[in-house]
């Protein structure tokens, strides 16, 4: 059946991207000799071999470990610059018309790279990603749930002026979910919205359990979820989500190579979704790690459950309709 390729293709909207997730091996090595960075033989020796290893995570943690190891080759603000324009690059071949963009600033902050360099760049990239283009970007801070509350924090409190710019319009949460309950977080999400943080959002049920993507929902009051996958166990959620339009990022392709849909993406709850009414978007999560950037994904969904035009095009739209970009610019995509 008709793929979203072809005549009038679909206009794909991604939410769910780390920007930190788009480098890719050869990216990495090259940033390593031009700043005369030794990486660690263990985890790098040769692109072939890396990109043999990311085929085999064994979870999210597993993953993380290397996702974390290679952002030591960002250090400058042309650095980052190249990184998110090489995202927009790509993805304009795959149809990108809007894309979300999360990074991680203690990740950075933490090194001793000083804020301005990460967003500045980040945001130059972006900026001309949109121009030569035509992609509309927004980006997202995530804080890491494997570093302590006080840390998260601070970042957030650190972002202020760059939401008072509008260089960031969000908060999400990512990093380690293992003994990461929501909970936990509901200090720094309160702190968000003191400081008037236009949008929020939470990776949630990702190895996590229904009743987290719960309490992010019903007792954080965040209405997006990002991979939201187990909330798929518990029916009574389902129905509450689609209810209150709660949008999930989903990432097919992310969840088969951190073995959370180990047999491939026909495991995948997208089917019931659909027949509960749950709203969600097909995102790369980080497509130089996982085999596949936001086409793959869409392809991979196909692949699985070989859905009609009118299946698809509902996808879409409500990729376009869950954005979080002007109603103009929702006008002009759909
Ligand atoms: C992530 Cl797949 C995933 N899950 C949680 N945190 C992340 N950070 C980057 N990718
Ligand atoms: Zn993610």
């Amino acid at each position: 059946g008709w793929d979203g390729r072809g005549e009038r293709p679909l206009k794909r909207c991604e939410h769910h991207i780390h920007i930190e997730g788009t480098l890719e091996p050869k990216m990495l090595f090259a940033l390593a000799e031009r700043h005369n960075i030794a990486l660690d033989s263990s985890m790098y020796s040769t692109i072939p071999a890396l990109e043999e290893r990311y085929r085999n995570f064994a979870n999210l943690d597993d993953f993380l470990a290397y996702f974390n190891k290679a952002m030591d080759v960002l250090l400058d603000e042309e650095d980052f610059a190249a990184l998110a324009f090489a995202y927009m690059q790509r993805v304009h071949a795959d149809g990108l018309v809007h894309a979300e963009v999360f990074f991680d600033p203690q990740a950075h902050t933490g090194r001793g790279v000083a804020l301005s360099v990460v967003v500045n760049g980040l945001k130059k990239g972006l900026k001309q990603g949109e121009l030569e283009f035509g992609i509309s970007t927004e980006l997202i801070m995530c804080f890491v749930k494997h570093l302590p509350v006080e840390s998260a924090l601070e970042a957030v409190a650190e972002m202020k002026p760059f939401v008072e710019k509008g260089d960031v319009i969000g908060l999400g949460a990512d990093s380690s979910e293992k003994n990461n309950p929501p909970s936990k977080f509901a200090a720094v999400y309160s702190l968000a919205r003191e400081l008037h943080f236009p949008r929020l959002t939470m990776h949630s049920g990702e190895e996590g359990p229904a009743d987290w993507v719960r309490q992010t929902v019903f007792d954080l009051g965040i209405n997006r979820v990002d991979h939201g996958f187990h909330a798929a166990d518990d029916e009574k959620l389902l129905e509450e989500l689609a209810r209150r339009e709660t949008f999930l990022t989903l990432c097919p392709l992310s969840n088969v190579r951190l073995q959370v849909t180990p047999e491939g993406v026909h495991q995948s709850p997208i089917p019931l979704l659909l027949a509960k009414g749950v709203k969600f978007s097909l995102n790369s999560d980080d497509p130089a790690y996982f085999g596949g950037y936001i086409l793959d994904n869409y392809l991979a969904v196909h692949a699985a459950f070989n859905f009609p035009k009118s299946t698809w095009r509902r996808i879409a739209q409500n990729g376009i309709d869950g954005s979080w970009c002007s109603d103009a610019r929702k006008a002009e995509l759909s």
